[in-house]
């Protein structure tokens, strides 16, 4: 415990100050990719370059993570998590970087965990249905606890960083003021606003609950914060297959975009069906569309 908290006295590629656990996370979520013997090629968030695994010649699978995402919030005890999106490569391939910025629709598995008050385990196929897991504790086993998870189609949450308000393009303010000031007469009620700050907390709870949780890129953030291969993608794969959307900020469905890079970032907008497509119209009347 004495080693647990505070700093790593480091930083990782996209500047974030690397927690203790951090570094240990990554340590763990490397070497048992390793010692899998199934991954070729690991991306990860606290990693500059992709990291080979040259024990494993004939392993077909690439694995992006993000080992302990949420970190900044370890010390105050919020829940924090590990997203991954799992690619299977092509038979002979390099394991190359260049092979690894694909769309997400290349995706052959997904999902993240959430270390909370208790230990959950999200996850998906290509074109399969999301379930949920529980960490019993007792028994040392992730237990099925969510079967089929399917999302509401609406719920009047949404879940964002306003304090970046002020770097906003236009029909972000004009969409996220519909859920706080209705219009006059429409009879609805504002929006619940539900910000965490750690991506896997944020995005547990809008799958579960319904809602909206939004990144979006401004003018302090232009490409956005959230990475693409280790966050956005595997997070919108899970909200489609259960019945969400996932867009970025210029409206284009999240999983068709391809990274520049492997630490590239992207706005994203991640929720319920019918919340996304509000984000989709307020963009269209703006002329912003996909
Ligand atoms: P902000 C955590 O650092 C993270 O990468 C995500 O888990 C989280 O959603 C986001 O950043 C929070 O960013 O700028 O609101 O503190």
């Amino acid at each position: 415990m004495a080693q647990l908290s505070g700093l790593a006295g480091s930083s990782n590629m996209t500047g974030d100050d690397q927690k203790k656990l951090d570094v240990i996370g990554n340590d763990i979520f490397i070497a048992a990719m390793k010692s899998s013997g199934r991954v070729k090629v690991i991306v990860s968030e606290e990693e500059d370059e992709i990291i080979p695994c040259p024990d494993s010649p004939h392993a077909r699978y690439a694995v992006a993570c993000d080992p302990i995402d949420g970190s900044s919030n370890l010390d105050a005890g919020v829940s924090v998590g590990t997203i991954f999106g799992i690619f299977k490569l092509a038979e002979g391939s390099k394991g190359t970087k260049e092979e690894l910025l694909v769309p997400g629709t290349e995706l052959v598995a997904a999902g993240f965990t959430m270390y909370g008050a208790s230990t959950q385990l999200v996850i998906t196929m290509k074109g399969g249905s999301v379930n949920g897991f529980t960490m019993d504790n007792a028994l040392g086993e992730f237990i099925l606890t969510h079967p089929d998870m399917k999302m509401p189609k609406k719920r009047a949450i949404y879940s964002v960083n306003e304090g970046n308000s002020l770097y906003w393009e236009e029909p972000v303010k004009e969409y996220v003021n519909s859920l706080k000031y209705p219009a006059e007469g429409s009879g609805g009620k504002p929006y619940s606003g539900r910000y965490i700050g750690s991506m896997v907390a944020d995005a547990y709870r809008t799958l579960l609950y319904g809602g909206i949780f939004a990144y979006p890129a401004d003018k302090k953030s232009p490409k956005g914060k959230l990475r693409i291969l280790y966050e956005c993608a595997p997070m919108a794969m899970v909200f489609e297959n259960a019945g969400g959307q996932a867009v970025n900020s210029k409206m284009q469905r999240m999983l068709t975009v391809i990274p520049e890079s492997i630490h590239d970032r992207s706005g994203i907008f991640l929720g319920s069906y019918d919340e996304v497509q509000k984000v989709i119209d307020v963009h269209a009347k703006h002329g912003v569309k996909a």
